[in-house]
Formats: C-alpha cells, sequence, structure tokens
C-alpha cells in the first residue's frame, strides 16, 4: 500500500470525507460514477411515468403540485451528474450509455402509471424507499454526493407527504376511488421493496461498498427498515399490503414480509421490464432533441469566455 492508499484508507476508518482533489483507488472512483450515474438517470428518467399525469391531473391544485415535483427531480438529476463529473465522469458519455443500455436507472421506473392513484403511489411508496436509502447516503464517505444528498432529502420527504397526502384523499373516498388505492398499492408494493436491490447474498458490491462507507447499511437492512416504517402507514389509511406472508415479529419488533419476486427484478433490471423500451426511447428523443440547445448554450459560454479574455488583456 502506498501513502496515497494509506491515507486514503485512514480518512475513510476516521470519518473525513473523500474530497474530489484527494487521491483516491481507481476503483473506488469507479464505483462512485457508477452509482451516481445510475442514481442520476433514475431521477431524470423517474420524470417520465408522473410527468404522463401532469396533463390529466385531476385538480389545478394537484397539477401544480406534480409539476413542481417533476421538477425537483430533474434538479435532483442535475446536482448528481454534477457530482458524478467531480469525478472526472463525462455528462454526455454518461447519457450515450443509458440510451444504449449500458448504464442502468432504478427498476421501479420501468412500471407503467395507470391510473392517479399510481401518481399517489409513486409519491409514497417510491418516494418514500428513496428517502429510506438516501437519508443513509447523507453519511457517504464522497463529499459531493453526502452534501447533494442532503437537499434531496429535504425535497423527497415534502414529495412523500405530498404522495400520502393524495393517497388519503382517495382511500377516503368513494368505494371506487379506495379501490383505486388499493390497486395502486397492489401494483407497486413489490417493486418498491425491489428498489433496495438483491438480497444481501446476492449483492456482488455491497461488501466493498460497505467497506469504503459508500454504502452505510445494507439493501436488506434498508428494504426492512423501509417495511416497518411503510407498513403502519397502509394500514392507517384502511388499506392492505398484497403480501399474505406480512407478519409482525413481537420478538424482534420488525415485520416478517415474503419473498420478493426476484427473477422479476432481474429481467427489469436486465431491460425486460414492462416500460424499458418506452422509458429509454423518451430519453433518446430528448437527448437528441435538446442538441440544438446545448450546442447554442456551448457557443454562447465560448463567446462570453473569449469577451472576458480580451478584457483581461
Ligand atoms: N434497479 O450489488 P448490488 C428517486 C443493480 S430514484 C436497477 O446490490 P449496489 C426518485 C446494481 O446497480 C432512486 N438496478 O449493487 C426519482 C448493480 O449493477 P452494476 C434511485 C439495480 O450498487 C423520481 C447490480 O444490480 N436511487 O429517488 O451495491 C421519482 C447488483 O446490485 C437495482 C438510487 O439509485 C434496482 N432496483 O446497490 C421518485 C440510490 N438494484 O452497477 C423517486 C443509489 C440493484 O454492478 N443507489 N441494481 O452493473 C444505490 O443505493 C445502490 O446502487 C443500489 C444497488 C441499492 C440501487
Amino acid at each position: 500500500m502506498d501513502n496515497n492508499d494509506q491515507k486514503f484508507e485512514q480518512n475513510i476508518a476516521n470519518e473525513i470525507m473523500i474530497e474530489p482533489r484527494d487521491d483516491m483507488p481507481m476503483a473506488y472512483r469507479k464505483t462512485l460514477i457508477r452509482q451516481i450515474g445510475q442514481h442520476a438517470h433514475s431521477e431524470v428518467v423517474g420524470m417520465l411515468p408522473e410527468g404522463n399525469w401532469i396533463t390529466r391531473a385531476p385538480t389545478l391544485k394537484r397539477k401544480a403540485v406534480l409539476m413542481a415535483k417533476v421538477q425537483d427531480e430533474a434538479g435532483h438529476g442535475l446536482y448528481l451528474y454534477s457530482a458524478a463529473e467531480t469525478l472526472g465522469a463525462d455528462r454526455d458519455d454518461m447519457m450515450d450509455k443509458l440510451i444504449a443500455g449500458r448504464m442502468k436507472y432504478s427498476s421501479i421506473f420501468n412500471y407503467p402509471t395507470l391510473s392517479w392513484a399510481d401518481v399517489a403511489a409513486i409519491g409514497w411508496l417510491v418516494d418514500g424507499a428513496a428517502i429510506v436509502n438516501q437519508v443513509a447516503l447523507c453519511r457517504t464517505s464522497y463529499g459531493p454526493y453526502a452534501r447533494a444528498m442532503v437537499r434531496i432529502c429535504k425535497e423527497e420527504s415534502f414529495h412523500q407527504r405530498q404522495g400520502f397526502e393524495a393517497m388519503m384523499v382517495m382511500a377516503q373516498g368513494s368505494p371506487e376511488q379506495k379501490q383505486m388505492a388499493q390497486d395502486a398499492v397492489n401494483r407497486y408494493w413489490w417493486p418498491a421493496l425491489m428498489m433496495f436491490g438483491p438480497s444481501d447474498d446476492h449483492s456482488p458490491n455491497s461488501a466493498q461498498s460497505m467497506a469504503w462507507k459508500i454504502k452505510r447499511f445494507s439493501n436488506d437492512e434498508l428494504r426492512q427498515k423501509f417495511v416497518d416504517n411503510t407498513v403502519p402507514q397502509v394500514l392507517h389509511l384502511g388499506l392492505e399490503v398484497p403480501d399474505p406472508d406480512l407478519k409482525f415479529n413481537q420478538d424482534t419488533g420488525h415485520y416478517e414480509y415474503g419473498e420478493v419476486n426476484w427473477q422479476e427484478l432481474n429481467e427489469v433490471i436486465a431491460g425486460r421490464g414492462p416500460c424499458n423500451h418506452e422509458r429509454i426511447e423518451a430519453r433518446r428523443k430528448a437527448w437528441e432533441g435538446g442538441k440544438w440547445v446545448r450546442d447554442a448554450a456551448a457557443i454562447y459560454a465560448k463567446k462570453q469566455q473569449a469577451l472576458q479574455q480580451s478584457k483581461v488583456a
């Protein structure tokens, strides 16, 4: 181990954050680019299923809230792409890889939003799962990622509450509305559990990521936390959790839940989920359609720079 590696290991052991200019092992840098890049893509692809309902939101208030939420997700993507850039990643390259299917994004966004209740379920369950994962990431060992997560968590927390409130209105509405709420929980419960990734004994990256303190908790620990937080909320709404094996264990103080359909998760991650093709197509169109804006911005920035330089000279 050379001096740089030793310093890095000491900083990790002493909870001193790693910053962009610090020396770091190449594998640590690569793991962070992989995770932060995937996370950034998830935020941006995550705009699609909810954005699909902006024109069909049931009231003006719901429309305004949903537009703000979807814009927040775009902002989260931007902080995260910037965090990845501090590691030397190139944004165009990340986008090209996403569109070519060579970079992942969260499995959850490959499910369709069939009703307004699905939009509420995403706010409540999906943002709720994201918060459990992301609160832990506020203490991740890489400074720019940790700091981005602090702000993102504050906004996700608002998203989760608005989703729960929208769900509560449905659950307390007509029998048809309550049924729509239950159907949405039935559709989104298991995919939300899958957001935390494969079980610990099938998670190839977890051990190293935890040793580097990128991840502070394992996939199963976070999944359990989400179940424990969320089951009482489902029951409070007068709805049911679509899991016949769910039971509260008095001794451990935790809910025990049934087996996640890992085959389904693997299929969705491999690009064969219900909406994978549609999501990537939408991103491809947006990326290609936005080229002239990026080109114009780059030319403008270059001109501004030349102007500044001529003033200095
Ligand atoms: N979906 O060894 P593992 C949001 C991949 S968006 C897809 O456990 P790791 C929001 C994994 O990448 C929230 N892929 O990996 C936005 C790995 O593949 P590679 C998104 C998954 O990295 C809008 C392989 O499977 N959050 O907040 O230790 C509206 C083996 O897995 C998934 C983040 O991205 C999955 N579910 O752990 C609303 C959080 N699970 O790269 C909300 C940051 C696993 O080796 N990411 N894979 O080819 C993480 O915390 C971790 O990357 C994961 C996976 C827990 C997701």
